[in-house]
């Protein structure tokens, strides 16, 4: 095992890797931007480097001074968390090329993973269902209108950079798609510096099913099942939950195996995720996948009993994973709601500011995990998430109810949250039923036009 590594992250996630590291006996090395001075987490770690002023740009994007932070700090590796640098190939090359190990994938799998088109061939290659699209990237107009007569509107226009759904545009006919073309692509230049797209078919009322998968340096890899994240908005997940309610247990095992077959053939290590959407048919198509520990690792951690960040630890440093497929085993019903810094009333608009107070839920089948406390700031320059409150229980009709209790028993102070419309969710007869798709947010609670 490692004897100290950087964590090159903020907050909550700095926060979980910290305590996983603690309990390794690895001593951990933080970082901090200017409006992160005095957070818990720099408590926690033994070590702790400010590497600028508070826009993120100037400090946890900062690639040289995060670097110059492991070599001050003589770190053998660094844990990116998510977000930030986690997915940034070249960040992670040049991890390589200093002698630290980045505690992820390689940097070539990244690669191969970050472009949608590569990542989509690879599937191809590998067998793994794609939806019917272009087969690469679109290079003209007249293409375009080819492919999306030739697979039906609507169709969907993507980013090969982009990801989690920036920078997608629907088309229903010739019209609409030549002036999306045009203006998916500006936008995607100015986004991610690649203005390069792709055309799916667009598949109406997804759900969205990811799998959790974990691969060593010794050839071998495992799913840890799946995640239903079909409650969306505005791309951001605020309900996770496993197992995927109202799934044939033998469409889970085809979706689960589909996506170590990808991780295989694209030579990934470490931790990740297989994004893939499932149609109203039932019918399975990979979309991308998520190179990194998401903020929704616990709800499987919670049913497989299974640490991940330890096991991101213990993978990077060359150890084979401590168990075979069938020795994973899942147990009873988790769900997670991101508790957010965001009025719902307003399209869910971040509310940034003083937690004046904040009790925290608790007992039995209770998890929260969370880097705030009375008096903290919710700094305007990151994301709003305040924590994240799971649940554990033998059967999902016990967690929904164990859920309402703690949200219930969650109070909070100073800033709106996210927490009302979580309550009406959870009651929703929709989401008890697990008919719930990608949709069901906006449809339900229409954005308000203030
Ligand atoms: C799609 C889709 C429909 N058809 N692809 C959004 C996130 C990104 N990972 C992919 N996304 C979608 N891709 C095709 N061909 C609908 C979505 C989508 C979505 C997917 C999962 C969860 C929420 C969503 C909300 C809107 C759209």
């Amino acid at each position: 095992m490692y004897k100290r590594i950087l964590v090159a992250n903020r907050g909550e996630i700095a926060l979980r890797i910290i305590r996983a590291c603690r309990e390794l006996g690895v001593e951990t090395v933080a970082i901090f931007s200017e409006a992160d001075r005095g957070a818990q987490y720099l408590q926690l770690a033994d070590e702790a480097y400010c590497v600028g002023s508070a826009r993120a740009s100037d400090s946890y994007l900062r690639i040289d001074r995060v670097i110059s932070a492991a070599e001050i700090g003589n770190v053998q590796a660094i844990h990116p968390g998510y977000g930030f640098l986690a997915e940034n190939a070249h960040f992670n090359e040049i991890c390589r090329s200093c002698n630290i190990d980045f505690i992820g994938p390689p940097h070539e799998a990244m690669r191969l993973l970050g472009d949608k088109n590569s990542a989509r061939r690879v599937a191809r290659e590998a067998g793994v269902p794609c939806v019917p699209g272009s087969p690469g990237p679109i290079s003209d107009e007249g293409e375009a209108l080819r492919i999306a007569h030739e697979i039906g509107f609507p169709v969907l226009i993507k980013a090969a950079a982009g990801g989690g759904g920036r920078g997608m545009r629907v088309a229903a006919n010739d019209l609409v798609l030549k002036s999306a073309l045009q203006q998916a692509q500006a936008e995607a230049a100015a986004a991610f510096g690649d203005g390069t797209l792709y055309l799916e078919k667009y598949i109406e009322r997804p759900r969205h099913i990811e799998v959790q998968i974990l691969a060593d340096h010794h050839g071998n890899a495992v799913h840890l099942w799946e995640r239903d994240c079909s409650l969306q908005r505005r791309h951001q997940k605020i309900i996770e939950e496993s197992p995927a309610p109202n799934l044939p247990q033998s469409l889970r095992e085809e979706i689960c195996n589909a996506a170590v077959k990808l991780v295989k053939a694209a030579g990934y290590t470490n931790a990740g995720t297989v994004e893939f959407i499932l149609d109203q048919q039932g019918h399975f198509y990979f979309i991308e996948v998520n190179a990194r520990i998401q903020v929704e690792h616990p709800v499987t951690e919670l049913v497989t009993g299974i640490d991940l960040i330890k096991m991101q630890l213990r993978v990077a440093c060359g150890e084979p994973l401590p168990f075979k497929q069938e020795e994973i085993r899942t147990s009873g019903a988790a769900i997670e709601c991101r508790i957010n810094a965001e009025d719902p009333e307003h399209d869910f608009r971040p509310c940034p500011g003083r937690i004046e107070q904040i009790f925290p839920p608790g007992g039995p089948g209770v998890r929260f995990d969370s880097h705030v406390h009375p008096g903290y700031l919710v700094p305007p320059y990151y994301d709003s998430m305040i924590g994240k409150l799971l649940v554990h229980q033998p059967t999902r009709e016990e967690a929904i109810r164990t859920m309402r209790r703690a949200l219930a028993e969650l109070r909070i102070q100073g800033v709106k949250t996210t927490v009302p419309r979580q309550m009406e969710i959870l009651n929703h007869a929709a989401f008890v039923e697990g008919r719930v798709d990608t949709k069901f947010i906006e449809r339900t609670w229409p954005p308000s036009a203030s």
